[in-house]
């Protein structure tokens, strides 16, 4: 299947070319400067399974752990579901439909674990399941969207939970595996780009450390749980996160992606014959994994809180991306953790090496302030422990917030921190191939007239094309989200759509941001198009 950029541009080029419309009036359309996003650029909307599907218990889908979570009162601040959610499950098309409205070429969703494998690997694959991303899929194609597909956004069977306590159990590997194998065998045909893991940062965090997501664990000051660690199991956890998605990435390198010849024909010629027997089919596409990445100014110019920022780095981000693509932790924390660090075995460390990263997917919306807490002292707050690294996270200095706050608590408005995060990551990881998989405002009333989110957004992504500008290798930009939906423990009071949803007749209305962005993509077409013609 084809991107759907390339082909309107090269319509947009033909007309031009032929003198069919007049270049200058078409021209006076436009701002006039160009675009520094490569003409194959993705742009898209992301969703993800419990925030939108619903349906939660329709045509075989076991229960999560999200489901199990929502309904454990006093858990979401408006006491709400996503048993329902936005339907997306039902109204997939009327929301293709809104994509196509949009001019998106690409569409990030994840697939819910539960309604694949209702019990994990303990029990069958449900074909009412499959039918229904088959059917997703194919309807994406059909309007020239490529599907981007995360096989894991913080929900998974409750079975897994239950049997072996999910992400404590090394189990857990051979769960994913098993999982990532029914999925690339029944739609990696057509899916081109995989993601392994939506932040799987956040979710440690989130679910181990302050114990505020499924299953609510935590200990001693960082949260209020019954069970549970919050210096060891975050690592614990995260360990069998980056084993998991190496697991994965292995099994799509060898049996999916591509068959290549690793010896010489004439010698060992059985050899390769069983290779390619093991091989499914090429299917050629891509995998990587997306991290939450926050960026962080230092509090002052010491070189004590220019260290702690970049160990805020490392226990938040670099965390994961440094396994997956270096094969170890960042020294920073094994400094600072010591033997509460899992260690990879040498053939871990050599497998993760080898297999990297196809591309990295980066959640990013704001920054913080940091200060160091190694070399001074500090009052308690997110970062400050040892088991954080050392490095507050601040939201003001002198008293003035280091960007515009927003309804949402976590959330300043601080564009340059996508222009640094994007090229912190280039340098570090050798400009591997980026997406911004998520970006995007929340709000917490009905606005339909959604300036700010439209500010935010146009700003973000001025700074994303000045990284790129200067040499970084982004390949996307996916808009956090096509519709309001659930968010978390925030229910249904935090709106990030570009389409407000009206509850509960759930119909989608769409906000100043979605013709915003639909202009903003049609410009970009423009922009690739004139950038064609005025070199022919
Ligand atoms: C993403 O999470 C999720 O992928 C998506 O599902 C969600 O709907 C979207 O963003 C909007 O929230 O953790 O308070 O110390 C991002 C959630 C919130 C995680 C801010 C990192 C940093 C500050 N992020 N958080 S905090």
């Amino acid at each position: 299947m084809e991107a759907r950029f390339p082909v309107l541009a090269l319509m947009l080029c033909f007309s031009l070319a032929v003198g069919s419309s007049n270049p200058v009036s078409l021209r006076s359309a436009d701002s006039g400067v160009s675009s520094s996003f490569p003409s194959n650029f993705l742009f898209g909307t992301a969703s993800s399974s419990y925030q939108f599907e619903g349906a939660y218990l329709s045509d075989g889908k076991g229960l999560n752990n999200w489901d199990v979570f929502t309904h454990t009162p006093g858990n979401i601040a408006d006491g709400t579901t996503g048993d329902i959610a936005v339907d997306h499950y039902n109204r997939y098309q009327e929301d293709l439909d809104l994509m196509s409205r949009i001019g998106v070429n690409s569409y990030r969703f994840s697939i819910s674990w539960s309604r694949i494998l209702p019990k994990g690997r303990f029990g069958g694959v449900n074909q009412a399941g499959i039918v229904h991303y088959n059917n997703l899929i194919n309807e994406l194609l059909q309007r020239g969207i490529q599907p981007f597909v995360t096989l894991t956004h913080y929900d998974i069977p409750q079975e897994l939970e239950e049997r072996y306590r999910a992400w404590l159990s090394p189990q857990i590997q051979e769960d994913f595996r098993y999982y990532a194998e029914v999925c690339f065998i029944s739609f990696g045909d057509r899916v081109k780009h995989w993601v392994t893991f939506n932040e799987p940062n956040v979710a440690a965090i989130r679910s181990y450390r302050s114990g505020i997501f499924p299953p609510s664990r935590c200990s001693g000051s960082f949260g209020n749980c019954s069970h549970g660690d919050s210096e060891t199991e975050p690592y614990i956890a995260g360990h069998n996160m980056i084993l998991s998605h190496a697991a994965a990435v292995n099994l799509y390198r060898t049996k999916f992606q591509v068959t290549t010849t690793h010896f010489p024909p004439r010698m060992l010629g059985i050899f390769n014959l069983l290779m390619k027997f093991n091989v499914q089919k090429e299917q050629g596409g891509s995998i990587g994994l997306v991290l939450n990445a926050l960026w962080y100014e230092p509090i002052s110019d010491s070189t004590e809180d220019q260290l702690a920022v970049e160990r805020a780095l490392a226990f938040f981000m670099n965390w994961f991306l440094d396994p997956a693509i270096f094969g170890r932790y960042p020294e920073e924390m094994r400094q600072v953790l010591g033997p509460k660090l899992p260690e990879f075995s040498s053939y871990e460390s050599r497998l993760l090496k080898r297999i990297g990263l196809d591309f990295i997917g980066i959640n990013h919306y704001t920054s913080f302030y940091i200060k160091d807490c190694m070399f001074s002292s500090c009052e308690q707050g997110p970062g400050a422990s040892k088991t954080e690294g050392l490095a507050l996270r601040l939201e003001q200095k002198n008293g003035s917030y280091i960007g515009e706050p927003t309804a949402v608590d976590w959330l300043f408005v601080y564009p340059r921190g996508m222009e640094k995060i994007v090229t912190y990551i280039k340098e570090r990881y050798n400009n591997v191939p980026m997406f911004i998989t998520e970006n995007g405002f929340g709000q917490t009333r009905d606005i339909l007239n959604d300036v700010r989110r439209v500010d935010y957004m146009s700003s973000y992504l001025d700074a994303l094309e000045t990284a790129v500008r200067k040499g970084a290798d982004v390949r996307g930009y996916f808009a956090w989200a096509l519709l309001d939906n659930f968010e978390w423990t925030s229910g249904y009071t935090t709106r990030f759509g570009l389409y407000q949803v009206d509850f509960p007749s759930l119909k989608r209305i769409p906000r100043l941001s979605a013709t915003w962005y639909k202009n903003y993509i049609e410009n970009f077409i423009f922009k690739v198009a004139t950038r064609g013609a005025s070199s022919l």
